[in-house]
């Protein structure tokens, strides 16, 4: 198998010194101190009974103690199951008992809220570092087949699929992102994406990898935020379609400071007016598409490209490749992708795994063309998605959670246009007894995260239905 050395500790050997995060109390991480902390942390969990294979759940927002606790699982050849922390209790133990978590680590101001949470073993990451350590061998050698991590992505079915990334996928998003980015040695990377999503996740892999220092923000703040861009040197940021919004109005008539390279966008659509905008105003923004299952961005537009082809998410990136499937007289058809920053599958589901992969080409749900310049326009989707402010929703989700209550009969769930989340989900209710919405909202927020509570609820006789009665969600708004 191919091996490459522990990526933390080759770093830690080349710039035992560099930054590798930078935090906004001006607190500064090295690369050493880095390893030397994930090494200690992985010592730690060894005494609990981490060890190779074991899957470890991480609930936490974005702390210098997440990243460390990521890596040192990785020193234990663990694999690490990332929760997202806006979801439920009743969300999250469906993850982890899908993934086979074995122990939960949470950050420490979330401790307390995981108690119903179905779980062998919970910790804090304080209270790991409260552990004597262990003395076992850590790993060197990183097996590019193995896993990494686990992040779970919602289904058409209603049912969350654990994307597993090995350590090659995100060794190859790695290289594709920089050799189409471009890599300069004053680069610094803000991320106030969330860790638990690959958007944040793929980034600190990528400042081990490069060499880079990441600037790490708990939360998107836009004044902070703002703050960072203007004073602290941030060449990179990662953001989504929100983001640029509020930071555009933030920015108002001033202007970034030129060492401001790229808002590397992603995690949705975004429209055009706006990326013309942001482009008039000199703020660099580069639309890209990525999924969980692609290890973050699989095409982006490039540096070069960006002004001619406004509205396109570019080329597949170096080691990648991107087809449309059964394009009809437009062009338009099924986005299909492949390459080794494509997951090999989701954790146990060997349904989704058969019906996801075709020929070993990822189907990605998503409908776009190529334009005669082979420039990537991502249209709309063919699957039910509904993206809000970047987190995904599916209908069926919402849908199966909400006809669990006994006075409703059946329900219909579809997106609606808006002009801050880009999407919210609205749904449609067939009464079976007498209920009110405040009722309904209540029964709902128990079981779902809070950006999958639908926004409007409308009553009505009977839902638009098909020949063969099946759910028609694209009419509900119409009918
Ligand atoms: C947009 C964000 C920052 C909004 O969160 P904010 O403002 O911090 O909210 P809170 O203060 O926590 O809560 C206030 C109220 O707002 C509700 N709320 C929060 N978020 C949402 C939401 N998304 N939709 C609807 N409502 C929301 C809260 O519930 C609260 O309401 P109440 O008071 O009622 O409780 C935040 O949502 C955010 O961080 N979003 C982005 C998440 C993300 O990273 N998505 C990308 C996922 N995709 C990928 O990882 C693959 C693509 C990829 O890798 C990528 C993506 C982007 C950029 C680069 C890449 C890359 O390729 O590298
Ligand atoms: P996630 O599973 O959270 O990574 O979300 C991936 C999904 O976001 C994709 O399958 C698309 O539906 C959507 N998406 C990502 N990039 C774009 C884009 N440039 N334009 C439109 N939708 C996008
Ligand atoms: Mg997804
Ligand atoms: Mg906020
Ligand atoms: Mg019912």
């Amino acid at each position: 198998a191919e091996t490459i050395p522990h990526w933390l500790s080759k770093q830690a050997d080349l710039t035992p010194n560099g930054i590798a995060i930078e935090l906004v109390t001006g607190e500064e991480i090295t690369f050493s101190q880095l390893m030397k902390d994930s090494q200690t942390f992985a010592r730690k969990l060894a005494q609990i009974g981490v060890g190779k294979g074991s899957h470890a759940g991480i609930l936490s927002n974005n702390h210098v103690s997440m990243l460390t606790a990521i890596h040192a699982l990785s020193y234990l050849g663990a694999v690490g199951v990332l929760l997202n922390t806006r979801l439920t209790t009743v969300e999250l133990n469906y993850q982890v008992e899908d993934a086979e978590v074995s122990l939960l680590l949470t950050s420490n101001d979330i401790k307390e809220a995981v108690n119903e949470i179905k779980v062998p073993l919970t910790y804090s990451f304080a209270e790991v570092d409260a552990l004597y350590e262990k003395e076992v061998p850590l790993v060197q050698d990183l097996n590019l087949e193995d896993p990494f991590s686990i992040i779970y992505t919602s289904g058409t079915t209603g049912f969350p699929k654990g994307v597993i990334h090995t350590y090659g996928n995100h060794w190859w998003n790695a290289m594709g992102s920089v050799l189409n980015l471009g890599l300069n040695k004053e680069d610094k990377w803000l991320i106030a994406l969330p860790l638990f999503h690959v958007s944040g996740l793929s980034t600190s892999i990528k400042s081990i990898i490069y060499g880079m220092p990441i600037f790490l923000m708990e939360k998107f703040d836009v004044d902070k935020v703002h703050d960072a861009i203007m004073n602290k040197g941030i060449t990179i940021i990662s953001v989504v379609t929100l983001m640029v919004q509020r930071l555009m109005k933030r920015l108002g008539s001033g202007s970034y400071p030129p060492e401001l390279r790229c808002f590397l966008l992603g995690g949705g659509p975004a429209p055009k007016p706006l990326l013309e905008e942001a482009w008039k105003r000199n703020v660099p923004v580069y639309q890209s598409y990525g999924m969980t299952e692609t290890s973050s961005q699989i095409a982006t537009l490039s540096p070069n490209d960006a002004l001619k082809k406004i509205g396109s998410a570019g080329k597949a990136l170096f080691p990648a490749k991107l087809k449309i499937h059964a394009p009809n007289k437009n062009g338009i058809g099924e986005i299909m992708v492949k390459g080794p920053l494509v997951t090999k599958g989701y954790y146990k589901n060997d349904k989704a795994n058969e019906t996801s992969f075709i020929d070993g080409w990822l189907a990605t749900g998503d409908l776009g063309y190529l334009d005669e310049e082979g420039f990537l326009y991502v249209v709309e989707r063919q699957k039910d998605l509904i993206i809000s402010g970047g987190e995904n929703i599916y209908p069926s989700e919402i849908e199966s959670v909400l006809s669990g209550m006994a006075q409703i009969k059946e329900v219909g769930v579809t997106g609606k246009k808006d002009k801050t989340w880009g999407q919210i989900p609205i749904a449609f209710v067939v009464k079976e007894q007498e209920v009110t919405v405040s009722e309904i909202v209540a029964y709902a927020e128990k079981r779902l995260a809070r950006y999958k509570l639908p926004k409007e609820i409308y009553f009505v006789d009977a839902l638009p239905r098909n020949a063969s009665n099946k759910l028609v969600r694209n009419r509900l708004l119409k009918d």
